[in-house]
């Protein structure tokens, strides 16, 4: 089988760029090596930036988002019992995010694949990326225990932080950076309606938490854990306990408690895997980057490198000026350091750190008390929240 571009993974990135390609009429086939059930039914990020929402609508795929998200102009920080809002829209000219899930973006994405010629392969096994240092690259894989391989011209791997392009680079160009936090975000969905119809991140002397939501009738709570905690230590009364102290009282005033239907824990991570791209072989998303959920970032950097190298493609095909595809690592990293930067800062503002000393735990609440009296240092959280221009 041959192809334009083979794209390793049916994630976010993979499908954003399959969409994005096929609107331009390049040809791309998708190899994902789990059923859709699988990658749809994945419980993930939770907010759009402005740019993932417009992405969204000028491929014509928002009419759920427009009808469902919730649309947010504000978010709350929560310390020592106190609670502030940062008008995000006020301070950035009217921008604002979005609540939507990653599974609701997902079911979107796959539900117009196939009337829009979107080639996915699911349970596609063993894939490996070949020959992508010369001019003819390829994919190896299994399907239904066939061995296959699709000829391309150049591949993608949005294979996310597990995945084989990032693996399949020369050791010696790849440099990677790399901060892995002491603990982790143990996360719960309930179907009872929100605390507050906006987030709240809450820094508490016991840990950080967050009240967020997928709709105004299904909340998702999020609360910061040991490294060496397990669901079953949290059943849903102690994790409705500590949600509600670690919120504080005024926060957690309207507090509805009911039975978690999800519950679980993921590690937190800053990562970043320099270059994107080796030969004919490019990174997006998870594959080359990974940032705590703090500053929901996960998603949207996905989508926003996918951008990047569709409009680099569209340039190589329709225009054959490569430009575009030689200057995507470095147009691509930009942004992402920066959302690295936002995203590992906001977790230190707002998490407990088991070394933390008396001093260090004042430090977060003096920075904290600074931003709820500072327009400029509110403004700098807004408009990283809502999301940096594509440069
Ligand atoms: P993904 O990991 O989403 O997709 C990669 C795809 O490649 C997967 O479908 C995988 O099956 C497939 N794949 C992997 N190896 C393959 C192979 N060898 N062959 C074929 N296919 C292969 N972000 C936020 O903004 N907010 C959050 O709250 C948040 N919570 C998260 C919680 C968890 C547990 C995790 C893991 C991530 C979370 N993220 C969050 C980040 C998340 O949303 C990612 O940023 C986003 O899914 C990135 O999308 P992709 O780059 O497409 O990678
Ligand atoms: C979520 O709703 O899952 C969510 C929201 C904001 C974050 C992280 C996760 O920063």
């Amino acid at each position: 089988m041959r192809t334009k571009v083979a794209i390793i993974g049916a994630g976010p990135a993979g499908l954003f760029l399959a969409h994005l390609l096929a609107r331009a009429g390049i040809d791309a086939v998708v190899l994902e090596r789990r059923t859709r059930d699988y990658v749809e039914g994945r419980v993930r990020a939770g907010v759009l930036e402005q740019g993932t929402v417009a992405l969204m609508a000028e491929l014509g795929l928002d009419a759920r988002l427009r009808a469902e998200g919730l649309v947010h102009t504000g978010t709350n920080l929560a310390y020592d019992g106190e609670v502030f809002r940062v008008d995000m829209a006020a301070l950035t000219g009217g921008s604002a995010v979005t609540v939507y899930g990653q599974q609701e973006v997902m079911r979107d994405l796959f539900d117009a694949a196939e009337p829009r010629g979107v080639r996915i392969v699911f349970e596609a096994e063993d894939v490996r990326p070949e020959d992508f240092g010369g001019s003819s690259p390829s994919v190896s894989y299994v399907a239904g225990g066939v061995a296959q391989r699709l000829s391309c011209d150049f591949i993608a791997a949005c294979d996310g932080f597990h995945g084989v392009g990032r693996a399949a680079m020369p050791a010696d160009v790849l440099k990677v950076y790399e901060r892995v936090y002491p603990f982790g975000w143990l996360g719960i969905l309930a179907d009872v309606p929100p605390v507050n119809h906006e987030l709240i991140y809450a820094n508490h002397e016991r840990g950080f938490a967050l009240a967020s939501m997928r709709s105004e009738s299904r909340s998702r709570y999020y609360v910061q854990v040991g490294l060496d905690e397990r669901i079953d230590d949290w059943p849903d009364d102690r994790f409705w306990d500590e949600i509600a102290t670690r919120l504080g009282p005024e926060a957690a005033a309207g507090l509805v408690r009911g039975p978690s239907f999800e519950k679980s824990i993921a590690p937190l991570r800053s990562f970043v895997a320099e270059p994107m791209r080796v030969g004919r072989l490019f990174l997006a998303g998870d594959a080359a980057h990974i940032v705590p959920p703090t500053g929901a970032k996960g998603m949207n950097l996905a989508v926003s490198d996918v951008a990047m190298l569709a409009d680099a493609l569209r340039r190589h095909y329709g225009d054959r000026d490569d430009s575009g595809l030689d200057g995507y690592s470095a147009r691509a990293l930009a942004r992402v350091w920066k959302a690295e930067r936002f995203s590992w800062w906001f977790t230190g503002l707002t998490h407990r750190f088991p070394d933390m000393d008396p001093f260090a735990r004042r430090m977060q609440v003096a920075e904290l008390a600074y931003i709820r009296g500072s327009q400029a240092a509110q403004t700098v959280i807004a408009e990283n929240y809502v999301g940096l221009p594509l440069t």
